[in-house]
């Protein structure tokens, strides 16, 4: 870990998902498999379902509560450890939005306009957007500025995200003449920080493609990622001998990398191995790889939502240890922009 953790904030991680639909393999090579390896790295690991963050598009309530259990049971069947990390869902600390207010007097709406995602999710009808949609980076940089992480392990699509919060940490400081806040580094590492759709190799995998096919969810059984794989697009040609061959063939890049990440070994060392060899020949073992990686994960993950109550009081144990770090911060912070705090606790 670089610069912020030579500076006077202690290293701490944070990181969040939202709670729609079902992790898909994007979510868990580009985000939770890392969250793990951080958890093993000794640094203190927050993560987070961002169930607040999940409403910025319409949820229906039956589903959301679903998908927040099923998120956790995710993280744990991945090998994260709720006593080594604290694992919690966003709405049991109202500290998040509390916070997140503040930082919406403090960001500016330019700012908030620039942002990629809000474009690519309001579309073309702005207007109709949720104002939660619009401010959802703001949440965002509360989550982490709140525990004052140094580090966000993210996908490279959150990059922009992570940036932002640099921003607001650096106007909140400057606008108060404190050091309150830390420049805090987004961590975007490995072959797997964008894992791209099945069906379409220029956009990304994602949760919410309105294609299943685009996307292997944790919870898809051996057959369905067998036959996701094989029809998964790519070109007529076999694997080139070198990397530099698959410059322009995105689909064929994207499933390399996805093994890649899998076998957790190198692109080249992929190419290494199936040089000349048709998709005929790939995707069958790309498969097995997926089968043999996933299908435990998911049997784990059956097995935890078979006991929501013990998922609840983990999440629930996880906000207390949250909020026990959360608070004392957020006071300051009212104490800063100068809010008269006077009832007693
Ligand atoms: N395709 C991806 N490749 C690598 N990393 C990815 N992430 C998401 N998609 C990919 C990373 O997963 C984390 C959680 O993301 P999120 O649920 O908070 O929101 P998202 O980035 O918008 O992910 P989705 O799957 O596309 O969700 P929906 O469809 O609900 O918006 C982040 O670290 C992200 O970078």
């Amino acid at each position: 870990m670089t610069d912020a953790a030579k500076s006077k904030f202690t290293p701490r991680v944070f990181s969040g998902i939202q709670p729609t639909n079902h992790l898909q393999l994007g979510n868990y090579l580009g985000a939770v498999k890392r969250f793990v390896e951080m958890q093993n790295s000794g640094v203190e690991t927050i993560y987070c379902i961002v169930d607040l963050h999940a409403i910025t598009v319409w949820q229906n309530p039956g589903d959301l509560r679903n998908a927040t259990r099923e998120l956790a049971a995710s993280y744990i069947a991945s090998g994260l450890d709720p006593k080594r990390s604290i694992l919690f869902n966003q709405s049991q600390v109202p500290a998040h939005a509390e916070l997140a207010w503040i930082f919406n007097c403090v960001a500016r709406m330019g700012w908030m306009n620039r942002m990629t995602q809000w474009k690519d999710k309001a579309g073309k009808d702005a207007e109709k957007a949720s104002l939660g949609l619009f401010a959802y980076p703001s949440l965002m940089a509360a989550d982490i500025l709140l525990y004052h992480a140094t580090h966000v392990p993210v996908g490279e699509d959150q990059k922009q995200h992570v940036e932002l919060t640099r921003d607001i940490a650096a106007k909140f400081n400057h606008d108060y003449g404190v050091d309150f806040f830390p420049m805090t580094e987004p961590v975007i590492e490995g072959v797997a920080t964008r894992v791209m759709s099945l069906r379409d190799g220029t956009r990304k995998m994602s949760k919410s493609d309105p294609s299943d096919a685009s996307r292997i969810n944790l919870t898809d059984d051996a057959d369905t990622i067998a036959q996701k794989f094989r029809k998964a697009r790519t070109d007529a040609e076999p694997l080139p001998a070198t990397l530099e061959g698959l410059k322009d063939r995105p689909e064929a890049r994207n499933l390399v990398n996805i093994y890649a990440a899998l076998a957790e070994t190198s692109p080249e060392a992929v190419i290494g191995e199936f040089a000349g060899k048709g998709f005929g020949a790939f995707k069958p073992a790309l498969a097995d790889l997926a089968v043999a990686k996933l299908s435990p994960l998911a049997a784990e993950m059956q097995r935890l939502m078979a006991d929501p109550a013990e998922i609840d009081r983990i999440l629930g144990d996880g906000a207390d240890r949250a909020a026990a770090i959360a608070q004392p911060i957020l006071d300051r912070v009212y104490d800063i922009t100068g809010m008269v705090r006077s009832r007693r606790r």
